[in-house]
Order: structure tokens, then C-alpha cells, then sequence
């Protein structure tokens, strides 16, 4: 401590004076009894319910806004139905018992926010723009305002959407500070435990994962870490700084983005080269031993979801914000040269510690790169339903287009930012008609339709009628339904002469459907692609 200039120790004596405070109120206010989560979606249902099954939770509200869109889900979770379709393994049970128990109940009433001793908040937190790294966070600044007009002290909040790192000590803090007029990390506990939950496996992903959790302080780490411990049975607490947990979790999606990219372009190449992308990837995936990892993931029609389509960005903002802060802090520098001189501070060491990105002079961003490349893959599956059609004889203006898989992932009803979306549009721009299918994605519910104005939103669950009539068969998702599909049912269902099928998942096997009159063409099936499928 003595080596340290005396404006450092005025601050870490303000720290300790805060983190003891604090600590003293968590210590009075006592264990965590009483638990609030803001928004009821694939994150939010899963969390509460699995909070309200730990022993000693008297509590857990559900809080969820009695919008038109999704004010259903109310009366739906408190008689202890999931509103999430698609298989999901052992919510619904759960979410019965902890009913039943009375330890669980959903609301829209958010001043009960004030009788929690913790509150999450499980909210989207898309992109406006990529391009200018504009998110939208008003639906997080509306939960963080209520949390703020509801806050006591010693209470926890934690942030588990994900975010652009900087947000839960900076924008979140100061709502937070604003609406409730108390002190973060003195008389409020604060941090960032972001969720990692894939759809289809929400429960297990909870409980089996490690969870990161940061706080803008050590009792604020500490806090959080009780409030997630009870409910982890493999997983482990894995402790660090709120901004550290932003970019933890923004660049574990932004990595996967990345190796989904890096699938795509190698099965662009193999196509062009007339190889099989799938052989390839076998053939690399051999080499194995100590210190070689081959993550090779997975080619295909495109990336959704809310998670992958976005969190890039938020990194990439992250980074912006730092570079805006540093600029802020010199302009303080310019503006306090003579107190920062008295200070004995020299500008250099100020400025070296208002970190900047050095990085290869107008060269982009590998990671927004590998989001082009990825956001490419519908437009391509739209040339290989083009290429296919020629070959058949048919332009694609006037083509009947069966587009089979309208959700992001397998066996599941979430549509958020389908890369099914593009090719739709595109398609349906260039003069073809498109007919949606997905087992699971129920147009009276769904918020992501293809075609919000048609009565049926422009999707059907019904298979027979999308395939009636179909000069082309698009698969751009690998529901388990997809995977049975028989060539000779098929056929007689489009009806036509030369039908095309289109593998965006390769989830089909081109032999059988050439075998039965098919042409056909696959995301990486460059040995199949370049071949001329004459009857
Ligand atoms: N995809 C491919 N190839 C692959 C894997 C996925 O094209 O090899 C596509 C999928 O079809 C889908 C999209 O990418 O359209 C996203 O798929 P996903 O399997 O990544 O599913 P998400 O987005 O629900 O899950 C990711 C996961 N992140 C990581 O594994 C680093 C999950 O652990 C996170 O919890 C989740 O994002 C999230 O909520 O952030």
C-alpha cells in the first residue's frame, strides 16, 4: 500500500470504507431468502424455477411485463405451464413442483422487487446496427429502472443477459444509482453472472456448467457467488471483475462464431474444389494427441439465434467504449495537466493505463469478418437452389420453393434471427414462391414469422403441404423430422419431373434422393455439387 500515490490510497481507502459497509448490510440483511427475476424467456424460466427448488428459498418472483406480445406466459407459469415449446427436459416438472409448493410465482407487479434480497435480470439485449455497434438495450434499462425504483439496501443484483463489456459499471450502475439514489458497492451489491444456456438443454446447462461470475467489487463477487452455488451440481463458481465477466462471455460466443466461420468458408472452398467437406473434416479431425485440439465445428445454411448473431458486436463495442474512455480521459489530461503535474502523476503512465487497442492498421476485425462470412451462408444456399433449378430446367422467378426448417437450432421452437429469414426474402424478392415448414415453430404463438400480414404468418407444421407442388426442397434446418424424409414420398409429393433438393444441414444422403430423380446440392458437398445428375 505505501508505494502507491496518495489519490490510489484515498480510493482504496473508499473501497474498503464501501466494501465494508456493504458487507456490514449484506451481514444484517443475512442470507439470500427472497429472489426476483426480470424476464421470462429461455433464461429467465429456468433460472426461477431452479432458485425456488433450492432448499431455504422462501421465494422467487417471476417478473414479466403484461405486454400484448407476451403477457400470456403470466397466467401460463403460475398454473405451471412452460410457454417455451420445443423438447425441453424437465422444466415443465419442475416448474409444477415449485408451484405447487408455493415457492415460485409470476407477476407483473414489480414493486414487489422491494421484498428480494436478490434480483436478476434475463433480458434481450440485441443490435440495432452492427455496422455503427448500436444495441438496443431499452428493454435492460427499462429492468434496470425498475430494479432502481425498488432497490433497498444490501440487496444483490446481477446482470446475466449478456452485454457489452463496461455495462454493469457503467450504464447499469449509474440507472441503478440514479433511480434508487444509493451507492453501488456501498450500499448495494452488484454484478455480472452471464447465463449460457442453450435451448433444448436449459436446466442441465444451468446446473452442469461452471458459472462466471463478476462483481463491480469483492462483496459483490462474493454475494453473487452464494446466490448461484446452491443451484450448480457439476459446475463451479468461477470468480472475476464484472468487465472481465462481460468479455468472457462475449468472446466465448464471439470464438464459436468465429470456428462456425472458419467451417463454412473451408466448405465453400471444398465445394469449389469438388471435394467432400465432410471427408476433409473427418481427415482433420484424426490428427489427435496431447496439446493438438481440432475444434472443427459445423457448416451450414447460416447462424441465428440471439446469441451468436450479436454478442461479436457487443465485444467489438466493448472495445469502442474503452477507446472512448481512454479519449475521454485524455481530454480530462489536457483539460487537469496542472493538477495531474502537482499529482506527481507523469501523462505518460496516466495515458499508458488508459488502455489502447493496438491492432494491424485498416485491417478489419477477424471476428466481424467471420460474421460476414457467416451471414453469407443464406445468400449461397439461395445460388445452390438457383444452380439446382437450371439444371432442372427452371429459373427460380415462378419456382414453388419448400423451405423446410424455420427455427435457428434442431428440435426447437426459437426463430430468433433465423438465417431462414434472408433466404425467404431473397427468394421470395426474386419472384419464387416460398413455402415455410417447422415441426415445432407454432405460427399462433411464434414472435418470428416469415410473413407476419398472411393468416398463417407464411408457415405451416403440416409437411405434405409445404412439399405439395414443390419444384425445390430447401432444408435449412436439422430437425430430427428432416432426417427421415424419404426421397420416394417426396418426389410424389412435389409431383414434378426433375425435383431439387438442397441440403443446408447435411442431413440428407445424395445418393437415395439422386437415385429417385432428384438434382442435388449440399452446404460442403463439393463431390456431389459439381457433378452432372443426369437420370
Ligand atoms: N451452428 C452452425 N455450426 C455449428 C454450430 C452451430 O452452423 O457447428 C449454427 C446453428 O445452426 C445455429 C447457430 O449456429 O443457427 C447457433 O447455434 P449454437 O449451437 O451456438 O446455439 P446457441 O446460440 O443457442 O448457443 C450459444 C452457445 N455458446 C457457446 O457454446 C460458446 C451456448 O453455450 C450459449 O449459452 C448461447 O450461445 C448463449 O445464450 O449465449
Amino acid at each position: 500500500m505505501t508505494d502507491q500515490h496518495p489519490a490510489t490510497q484515498q480510493n482504496h481507502k473508499n473501497h474498503t470504507k464501501h466494501d465494508n459497509h456493504l458487507a456490514a448490510l449484506i451481514k444484517e440483511r443475512g442470507p439470500i431468502r427472497t429472489i426476483g427475476v426480470i424476464g421470462m424467456g429461455y433464461v429467465g424460466i429456468p433460472a426461477a424455477v431452479l432458485f425456488a427448488e433450492i432448499p431455504g428459498i422462501n421465494h422467487v418472483f417471476g417478473f414479466q411485463r403484461d405486454s400484448a406480445t407476451s403477457g400470456y406466459k403470466i397466467a401460463m407459469l403460475n398454473r405451471g405451464e412452460s410457454p417455451l415449446k420445443g423438447e425441453e427436459p424437465g422444466l415443465e416438472p419442475l416448474l409444477r413442483k415449485v408451484v405447487d409448493a408455493g415457492t415460485f410465482s409470476c407477476t407483473p407487479d414489480f414493486t414487489k422487487i422491494a421484498e428480494c434480497d436478490a434480483v436478476t435480470l434475463a433480458i434481450q439485449t440485441p443490435f440495432k446496427d452492427h455496422a455503427d455497434l448500436l444495441p438496443d438495450f431499452t428493454p435492460l434499462i427499462d429492468g434496470l429502472r425498475h430494479v432502481g425504483q425498488n432497490l433497498r439496501p444490501g440487496m444483490l443484483v446481477v446482470l446475466e443477459s449478456t452485454i457489452t463489456p463496461g455495462t454493469t459499471a457503467g450504464m447499469a450502475r449509474q440507472i441503478l444509482e440514479e433511480e434508487s439514489g444509493l451507492v453501488a458497492g456501498r450500499d448495494f451489491a452488484l454484478a455480472h453472472a452471464p447465463e449460457r444456456v442453450m435451448v433444448g438443454r436449459l436446466l442441465r446447462n444451468i446446473r452442469e456448467h461452471d458459472r462466471i461470475v463478476g462483481g463491480i467489487d469483492p462483496v459483490s463477487t462474493e454475494r453473487a457467488a452464494l446466490l448461484y452455488t446452491p443451484v450448480l451440481t457439476t459446475g463451479r463458481v468461477i470468480p472475476m471483475t464484472a468487465t472481465a465477466a462481460e468479455v468472457t462471455k462475449t468472446a466465448e460466443n464471439t470464438f464459436r462464431d468465429l470456428q462456425i466461420a472458419a467451417a463454412n468458408q473451408l466448405a465453400l472452398y471444398c465445394e469449389a474444389m469438388g471435394v467432400n467437406f465432410y471427408d476433409v473434416r473427418a481427415g482433420i479431425d484424426s490428427l489427435k494427441g496431447d496439446g493438438i485440439t481440432r475444434a472443427i465445428l459445423w457448416p451450414g445454411a447460416g447462424v441465428g439465434g440471439h446469441c451468436l448473431t450479436k454478442d461479436t458486436y457487443h465485444l467489438e463495442r466493448g472495445v469502442q467504449l474503452a477507446a472512448e474512455a481512454r479519449d475521454a480521459t485524455e481530454a480530462e489530461d489536457v483539460a487537469e495537466v496542472g493538477k495531474v503535474a502537482e499529482a506527481g502523476e507523469s501523462l505518460v503512465a496516466r495515458k499508458t493505463r488508459a488502455t489502447t487497442l493496438d491492432y494491424p492498421e485498416g485491417r478489419p476485425s477477424l471476428y466481424t469478418l467471420a460474421s460476414d462470412i457467416n451471414d453469407f451462408m443464406p445468400t449461397h444456399m439461395l445460388h445452390l437452389t438457383e444452380a439446382a433449378l437450371a439444371e432442372a430446367g427452371k429459373p427460380l422467378a415462378g419456382a414453388k420453393i419448400a423451405l423446410l426448417g424455420w427455427a435457428f437450432i434442431n428440435d426447437s421452437d426459437d426463430a430468433r434471427n433465423t438465417p431462414s429469414d434472408p433466404f425467404y426474402r431473397a427468394a421470395t424478392a426474386a419472384g419464387a414462391g416460398v413455402r415455410v415448414h417447422d415441426p415445432w415453430v407454432d405460427p399462433t404463438t411464434s414472435p418470428d414469422l416469415p410473413n407476419p400480414d398472411q393468416p398463417d404468418g407464411g408457415l405451416t407444421m403440416d409437411l405434405g403441404q409445404a412439399l405439395a407442388g414443390a419444384d425445390a426442397v430447401v432444408i435449412f434446418t436439422g430437425h430430427a423430422a428432416y432426417r427421415g424424409l424419404l426421397p420416394e414420398r417426396v418426389r410424389v409429393l412435389c409431383g414434378c419431373e426433375r425435383p431439387v433438393i438442397v441440403d443446408g444441414r447435411n442431413v440428407v444422403v445424395p445418393e437415395e434422393w439422386v437415385k429417385n430423380g432428384f438434382v442435388y446440392r449440399g452446404v460442403g458437398r463439393g463431390e456431389w455439387n459439381s457433378r452432372e445428375h443426369s437420370q
